[in-house]
Parts: C-alpha cells; structure tokens; sequence
C-alpha cells in the first residue's frame, strides 16, 4: 500500500493547481474524504482538482440519503413525481441524449490490438473503438478541467454482485448527476460500508461528468444537464478506470452496467479465467420440482427483460429471475459454471412491455422505480406504445408535446426505461444474491431475425456454440444511435461492449472448456422471424415451450435430430399443447441456399473485421457449416 500524507499531497496539489488550493482546501474538511483510505482520497482529491466541483459529498447509500437525492430533483425540476405511483418519477431528457452512443465510447491502451482486431484494408473496423493513451489525456484535458464548477461531485461506493461476495467487484463512481446518483441507488448496491470492504484494495475509478458547469453556458432542454456534442465515454483497463463526459442517459453516465461489468468486467474476467457476459440468468422448475439455471445472450432490446421476467404459459413450469442483462460466470473447484447477476435493478425498455408481454415487470415498477422518456397521462399516471391499453387522460410525449395518436411520432421514446430494484420482482429467484453464483446448465444466444433462422437449434459441441455466439445477427434497435432496421452483427450481444480484442475474447471462450468442468449446452432462439402478416411465433409467455425443449436436452433426452445448423428438436418434441395456430414448419423452415450464404456472410465478416485474430477453430466451424449447407 502507498503510504499517504495528507500534508505532503495538498502541496503537491497546490503547487499544480494554484487555483483550486481554497476549494479543494474547504472540501477537504467539508466532504469529510480525511476518513476514508489514502487511495481512495487521492483519487478524490485528484479528479475533484480537475473538475473543480464547489463541494463533494460522499453518499452513504441510506434511505434518508435516497430522499435528499429526490428532493434535489424535485427542485432541479429534472423529475416529476407521478401520483398514481408509489414513490416513483418521471425525467424527460434532452432530446440529443437518449441511448448509449458508440460511436464517441472507446477503449485505451498503449497498444491498438490488444483492444480491437485490425480490419482488412479499405474495411471500417466495427468492433469497438481505440484511443491512443495519449489523445485520451488530450481529450480529457478538453473536457474536464472545471467541468463541474457550481456543482457537487457525488462520491458512489458501490457493489457489483452482492458485498463480501466472491464474484463480487467495488467500484467508485464520482458524479455531478444527483439523476445519477439516484439511478445508481436502484442499479448496484451503494453502501459506505463498501469503502470498507475496498480496505487498501482494488476499486473500479469511475469519472462521470454531465459536462454542463453552472453558471451554465448552453441553454437547457427539459432541465436536462448533458454536452451532446463533446461525449466521451472511455475505459483504461490496465488502470480499471472509467471517464465519461457528456451524457447522462444510461449506459453512458450508469459507469457500473455496461462500463464496468461488460467493458472492463471482461478485462478482468481475460486475466482472472472467467466471463463477464451481456446475458440474462433466468432459473427454470419443472413439474417435478427439479430446477435448472440457463443465461442468454440477446442484442440490446431484443428480449433479455421479458425472458428474464417471462411467465410460463405451460402449465407446472415456473420461471424465476436472476439478472435481466449481465452475467459474471465462473467455474467453481467442482467444474461448475457459477453466474450472479452482478446488478440490484433492472433499466428496462418500456416501450412494449405489457401486463400480456411482461407481467412481472409491470409489477417491479409500480414502486420506487424512476421512469426515463416514457409520456405522461393528465390523470397522474405514465403511459407508452404497447402498454396494452389506450391512455386514461390527455398524453404530454416524452418532449413535453401534448399527444394523440395521429401526432405521428411515439409518445414515449423507443429507448425509453423503467429504472426499478431488482428485489421488487415478484419473480426473483430465491438464489439471486447468492454470493457463489447460481449453477449454469445451458447457454442461450438469440437475436431479431426475420428470416431464415429457426426458433431453436443446438450447437453440436462447445466450440460450435462459440461460432454460434461468433455469428450473432441481428437486427438494429432504438438502444444505441442507430437508424432504421438493418441485420448487424452482434457477436456474442457483445459487439458495444468488449472491453478488449474480439479475437482474443472468442480463444478464452475456446479456452475455459477445460477437462474436468461440466460445459453447458449451448442453443440458439429466435422469436421474430416473420412472414407477410408479422411475427409467426407468439414470443412472450409462449418461449416457455422453447425452454423446455431445452432443459430436457440438458437432462439428455432424445428429442433431437441433427439438421445443416446443428440440433434442432424432433418432429412432435415440442410441447405445443394449448398453443394453437402457429405454423410450426415455419418457425423451423431450414433453407440451404440461406445457410449457405450466411456461411459467406459470416466468414466475409470474420475475415474482414478480425483476420488473423480470429481463431482458427471459428473458421473451421464456418467452414464446416458451409459444407454441410452444401451437401
Ligand atoms: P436491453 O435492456 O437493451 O439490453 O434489452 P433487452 O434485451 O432486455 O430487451 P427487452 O426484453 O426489453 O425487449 C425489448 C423489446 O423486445 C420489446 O419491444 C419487447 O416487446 C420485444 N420482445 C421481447 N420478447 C419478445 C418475444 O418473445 N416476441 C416478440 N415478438 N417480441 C419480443
Ligand atoms: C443496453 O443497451 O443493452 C442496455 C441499456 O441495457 S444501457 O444501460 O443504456 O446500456
Ligand atoms: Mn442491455
């Protein structure tokens, strides 16, 4: 541990930053940083230097502390309370700040190929972006200095994973968002016994500004604090450190969801054999009793939540909730594939969720829940698209316009979200803070595919099922900036969040299937292909005849037959009992000529975008499915 002298290293700051010696000397006492450890105050101290906020105040995580963060909104007017709900409130933001933005999200290191596999030549790379170490302290320098003035800086010790457990990661996140903070407060256990628990050891450093230094110098929309034109979000993972300018929305200013427990949460994961993964942990019960644990990767609003949360339309089968999109998964000292759900709430899409689609959900955010860009109804209640019910008063939008359905535009954003406590799930598994993590049986990958892939099929082998993740398509959602509806690849539903080379990623998924461990099954779903009249599969409820099928093949029975793609379930095999009118031949239609050009699609992108980075055995996969398209 690096000694620390509080004396020693104010006149280092002085010396440095003349300017700042009278704020900083004031907070030094006021924040009451003295007592925490010397790494975590010189962490502080530093950042508090550059961004010059008039006071720091370091959070406790108490339900007093919750309320003082919601009557500052209140004041701020960057939240309404909505009267029809129990403690819950509605921010609109600023129109330019609705989603996660990838094109200004990097990852720095000294060296480009340990974060992104370099592109054919003439190929824009498409797996995340790097900044040289050097352009970051520029960027930084550009940003930062006094990027908080008139402002507090909130200091966030929070959990990854329940505190004490051993999967578990501390990180602190420095703020000047109270939205953050109070979003923050619902998604990772904030705590001051954190700080504790950090002792002298490791921490996740996370920055957030919203870039917007009072007195203001932009007018605001909507109240809302952000600099849509200067965002940065950044990670240095040999520092596991997090700086991100700009934003307030969700994944860009939330640093512990996909900063921390995707980007550098797989960095870690590299170095320590284990997987940080954009999954959801769902816990399935047959009638007999017996239980299983399944994850499942999907792109960004392409199911996780409503599987997660989903209620079983089959009867005697219950599902339960773990986490509704991160896994951290570890084999344990008996082979086991061990995940938590390292989160404590669920930021989910609104639009589209229903008491038919999404019962639970509906329930989890009646209370305690903050609601981000849904529309407002004039009886004191929220409204949005696919709420499975026509408004109960006149609608203001999520721009503050009154509504109706011949406006022409949504209501409630597409990317608009329920912010709610994981524990008021009326779903949640009993296991879901188990510090050890729930056993994994089966690993599911899925995305939106109108065409030609089929409801389920089985990957052959390990290394199969890590093509199959390779291979992830889907189509593009309102998550990120993304216009229209094009199929992108999404590797893995990790394509905005390796924290490192995508090619490196797929060996260490080659790599934990060791002798001795118990490798799940690994499938693959879709809910959307469609025909001329929409999607032919029900989806929702209905996925539970879906997962059956496949716990009964982790069970090892023998209800597959070998198909050009892989395992697909035997004629019959299914349980479509009460379901009818579904066009089951449809939902599993193989064409060969469509599989064999998704080979070529699949090889073109792996070729183009990581080369030789790219394992030989994901090529050979490729090949294979080529060859058995072909025959
Ligand atoms: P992120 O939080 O962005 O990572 O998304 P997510 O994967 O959790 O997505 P979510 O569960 O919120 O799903 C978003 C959209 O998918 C909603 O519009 C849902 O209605 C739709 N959806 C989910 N499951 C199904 C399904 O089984 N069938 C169909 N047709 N739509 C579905
Ligand atoms: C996603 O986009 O996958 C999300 C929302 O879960 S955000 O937190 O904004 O990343
Ligand atoms: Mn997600």
């Amino acid at each position: 541990m690096r000694l620390f002298s509080s004396i020693s290293r104010q006149n280092l700051l002085i010396n440095r930053l003349n300017p700042v010696r009278i704020l900083l000397r004031r907070d030094y006492s006021a924040a009451s940083v003295a007592h925490l450890a010397p790494h975590i105050q010189e962490y502080i101290l530093e950042k508090a230097a550059l961004c010059q906020p008039d006071d720091i105040y370091v959070c406790d995580g108490s339900d007093a502390e919750k309320e003082k963060i919601i009557q500052t909104l209140l004041k701020e007017k960057l939240i309404k309370p909505i009267p029809k709900l129990e403690n819950c409130y509605l921010a609109k933001t600023d129109p330019k700040d609705v989603a996660r933005v990838e094109s200004k999200t990097v990852i720095s290191t000294e060296n480009e190929r340990e974060t992104i596999p370099i592109p054919a030549e003439g190929v824009e790379g498409k797996l995340g972006k790097w900044m040289a170490p050097g352009d970051l302290q520029a960027a930084i320098q550009e940003r930062f200095p006094g990027c908080m003035k008139g402002r507090t800086m909130y200091v966030i010790p929070f959990s990854m994973g329940p505190i004490g457990g051993s999967i578990s990661k501390y990180g602190i996140e420095l703020t000047d968002s109270p939205y953050v903070v109070a979003s923050m407060g619902i998604m990772t256990r904030v705590n001051e016994s954190v700080l504790e628990e950090i002792g002298s050891g490791e921490f996740v450093k996370c920055l957030h500004s919203v870039g917007c230094p009072l007195p203001l110098q932009r007018e605001l929309t909507n109240n809302w604090p952000c600099n849509p034109e200067n965002v940065l979000v950044t990670h240095i993972p040999k520092d596991r450190e997090i700086i991100s300018f700009g934003s307030g929305y969700g994944g860009n200013s939330l640093l512990g969801k996909k900063c921390f427990a995707l980007r550098i949460g797989s960095t870690i994961a590299r170095d320590e054999g284990w997987l940080a993964e954009h999954m959801l942990i769902l816990g399935i019960t047959n009638p007999q009793g017996e239980k299983k644990y399944i994850a499942a990767a999907f792109p960004s609003a392409c199911g996780k939540t409503n599987l997660a949360m989903m209620a079983p339309t089959i009867p005697g089968w219950k599902v339960e909730c773990v986490g509704d999109d991160i896994a951290w998964m570890k084999f344990d000292n008996n082979g086991k594939l061990r995940a938590i759900n390292p989160e404590n709430g669920f930021f989910g899409v609104a639009p589209g969720t229903s008491e038919h689609t999404n019962p639970n959900a509906m329930t989890c955010m009646e209370k305690n829940t903050v609601y981000t860009n849904v529309a407002e109804t004039s009886d004191g209640n929220i409204w949005w698209e696919g709420i499975g019910h026509d408004p109960t008063g006149d609608v203001t939008d999520w721009k503050n316009q009154p509504w109706t359905k011949d406006s022409g535009t949504p209501a409630a954003h597409p990317n608009s979200r329920f912010c709610a406590p994981a524990g008021q799930c009326p779903t949640i598994d009993p296991q879901w803070e188990s510090a050890e993590g729930v056993p994994i049986e089966a690993i599911v990958f899925g995305g939106r595919r109108p065409e030609g892939v089929p409801l389920v099929y089985e990957a052959n082998s390990w290394e199969h099922g890590v093509f199959l993740g390779a291979a992830m398509r889907s189509e593009a959602t309102a998550a990120a900036e993304f216009k229209g509806k094009a199929i992108m690849n999404d590797p893995f539903a990790m394509r905005p969040f390796f924290g490192y080379n995508f090619g490196h990623y797929l060996q260490h998924w080659l790599d934990v299937n060791q002798d001795g461990r118990q490798m799940p099954k690994i499938f693959n779903v879709n809910w959307f292909r469609k025909n001329e009249n929409g999607f032919i599969w029900p989806g929702f409820g209905e996925n539970s005849r879906v997962l059956e099928w496949i716990i009964r093949r982790c069970g090892g029975e023998d209800i597959a037959q070998e198909s050009i793609i892989g395992k697909i379930p035997k004629n019959g095999s299914l349980n479509m009992e009460g379901c009818d009118g579904v066009d089951l031949d449809a939902c599993f239609e193989l064409s060969s000529d469509f599989w064999k050009q998704e080979a070529a699609e699949v090889r073109q992108y792996l070729e183009e975008q990581v080369g030789e980075d790219c394992p030989a055995e994901i090529y050979a996969q490729c090949d294979e499915l080529a060859k058995r398209a072909s025959q």
